[in-house]
């Protein structure tokens, strides 16, 4: 039957969301390549499949976060809002699939569960929880970078007589929350869309909160159709000028430095971006937010200020507003109307930093002092295994038996967070130390997948078929990304997911490259244009004696 089957191809995709439909398309219709794609999900979509929370959200702009690869599919697509709830997004990526005739490509249903490099045949061997084992040459990994849930770590969860639901794997079946007692744990960016759409819904809401955020109003609006004219007319200066940002979107007004100017103009510049929206209070105000405390605190002061204004109560204000890490250091949340729900009567806001949650019981969620909260429903927004979760999930081992687990035992190694060495030919899409999380998600994968396939073609010119980083320029460029990080305040936050400080235990080392899309970009292509500097190319024997 289909699920043991034996295959042998000349790509492995993992994945079917963003990452895995482009690469297929791009190595199956692009480069004429015999491949095969895996998802665990029962359909494409990727993130957007699994996180159907209500208020699922899109933060950067739909029309740049989307594909780019194909102008027809850009001139014709119509996005409705701004930044497009999670159900546009999935029938956008839906349609890609049914446009480029991607699912006959993909087994879904299929978790990706060993990947094992085979030195003698120069192949990797990939082994699915259905029993299959397939070959191949090359495996480009769209696993993603927010795929892996935070395990519940409260004690008692399946002792709980009522609904437990994670917003990172959310039941298709719409659960109704009209009327009812519900809990959330979790303030980031996807708690904070949560709660801004149950507070509306649910009888009661509860709010565990243990660290407060920065949250920032995202200006959602319906599409203007001369704007959206104006875009696609312009695509090509757009996407150009999204690659050439920092953080991948075609913003231009960012000034150099809060401290360069007076307080009311920075007033007035926070007064602008606020009201614009979207990343441009945290990226395109001034430059030296996220790398000067003083620089920062101007800008958390008007956050800070903003909340105040917001919520009525001062006690509840208060806690809502952020003191111990500056602004950006997580990763900022964007909302609408999210500071108003505590506003209402029904929504309640704890404090689970000074008392902290001890246990789920059968009836509620009990904090350290004994105050139980009763629930029908608790809703676990405690976020990700962030970066590498995803990668050290699927038991990948390299030559001579290396497990990545050991290679990366004390934080990722990887060499432009694309690959890593002694794990010939595996593509990480997104990968750790790669700009991915801090640029646009599309534009990122795009890259990538598109270095990855140059990269395959330039070895299928030659006799050579093996491309894997040098041990060195893999120890320069973990240093550098270190170094990168140290001259940001990314390093002081707490509990950053950017810094695997989120999961205990987890290696606390930073998970993004901190130079920008632009300066990554021009490092690539210096790379490619040096004849892969820092990579090795081989024949293997197996092509070698054929
Ligand atoms: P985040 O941003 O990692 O947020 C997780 C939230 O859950 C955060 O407020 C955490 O508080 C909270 N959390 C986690 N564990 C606990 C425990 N044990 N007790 C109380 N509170 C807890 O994940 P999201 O899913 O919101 O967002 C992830 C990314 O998806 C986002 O950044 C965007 O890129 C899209 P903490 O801060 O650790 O005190």
């Amino acid at each position: 039957s289909t699920t043991t089957a034996r295959t042998t191809h000349d790509v492995l995709i993992i994945g079917a969301g963003f990452a895995g439909l482009y690469a297929v398309h791009k190595f199956r219709d692009q480069l004429g390549l015999d491949v095969l794609a895996f998802d665990a999900a029962g359909d494409v979509g990727g993130t957007w499949y699994w996180n159907r929370y209500p208020g699922a959200r899109v933060d950067i702009e739909s029309v740049h976060y989307s594909y780019s690869f194909d102008e027809d599919l850009q001139q014709e697509w119509h996005w409705t809002e701004k930044f497009c709830a999670q159900p546009e997004i999935l029938s956008y990526l839906g349609h890609v699939a049914d446009r480029f005739d991607l699912r006959r490509s993909i087994r879904f249903n299929t978790r990706v569960t060993g990947l094992t490099w085979d030195d003698d045949a120069a192949e990797w061997e990939l082994r699915t929880d259905r029993g299959g084992v397939h070959r191949a040459k090359y495996v480009i990994s769209g696993a993603g970078t927010l795929s892996v849930p935070k395990k519940p770590e409260f004690p008692g969860v399946e002792d709980f007589r009522g609904e437990v639901y994670l917003t990172g794997n959310w039941p298709h079946d719409e659960p109704s929350f009209e009327g009812r007692r519900v809990g959330i744990i979790g303030v980031g960016s996807s708690g904070i869309q949560a709660i801004s759409e149950l507070a509306k819904t649910a009888g009661h809401l509860t709010v565990f909160q243990r660290t407060p955020n920065y949250a920032t109003p995202i200006g959602n609006e319906p599409t203007d159709p001369a704007e959206e004219a104006a875009n696609k007319a312009g695509y090509r200066r757009i996407r150009e000028a999204s690659r050439n940002h920092f953080l991948g979107v075609p913003y231009t007004d960012v000034q150099p430095s809060a401290l360069a100017v007076s307080a009311e103009e920075r007033r007035r510049v926070f007064d602008d971006r606020w009201n614009r929206g979207g990343f441009r209070l945290f990226i395109d105000a001034f430059g030296d937010i996220l790398f000067d405390k003083a620089a920062n605190d101007t800008a958390a002061d008007y956050i800070r200020d903003r909340i105040r204004e917001r919520v009525h109560d001062p006690a509840t204000a208060e806690l809502l507003c952020p003191t111990d890490y500056p602004y950006g250091t997580k990763r900022p949340p964007l909302e609408t109307d999210y500071y108003e729900a505590y506003n209402r009567d029904d929504v309640e806001l704890v404090d689970v930093k000074a008392n902290p949650v001890a246990e789920i019981t059968p009836r509620g969620v009990r904090l350290a002092d004994g105050t139980e909260h009763e629930l029908d429903c608790l809703v676990l927004a405690t976020g990700f295994d962030a970066c590498t979760g995803p990668l050290l999930a699927m038991n990948i081992v390299g030559r001579d038996g290396l497990a990545l687990t050991e290679h990366w035992a004390d934080g990722p190694q990887t060499y432009l967070g694309l690959m890593s060495a002694g794990f010939p030919n595996l593509f990480m899409i997104t990968g750790p130390q790669s700009p991915s999380v801090l640029y646009n998600m599309p534009l990122a994968i795009e890259d990538h997948v598109d270095f990855a396939a140059d990269a395959i073609a330039h070895l299928r010119q030659s006799t050579l078929d093996v491309i894997e980083p040098e041990a060195d320029a893999e120890r320069a460029w973990v240093e550098h990304t270190n170094e990168l990080a140290q001259a940001t305040l990314l390093p002081t936050s707490p509990t950053s997911w950017y810094m695997g400080a989120n999961i205990p235990g987890k290696p606390r080392r930073v998970l993004v490259y901190l130079g920008g899309a632009p300066a990554y970009r021009a490092k690539c292509a210096e790379i490619v244009h040096n004849g892969y500097q820092g990579f090795r190319l081989t024949g293997s024997a197996a092509l070698v004696t054929a």
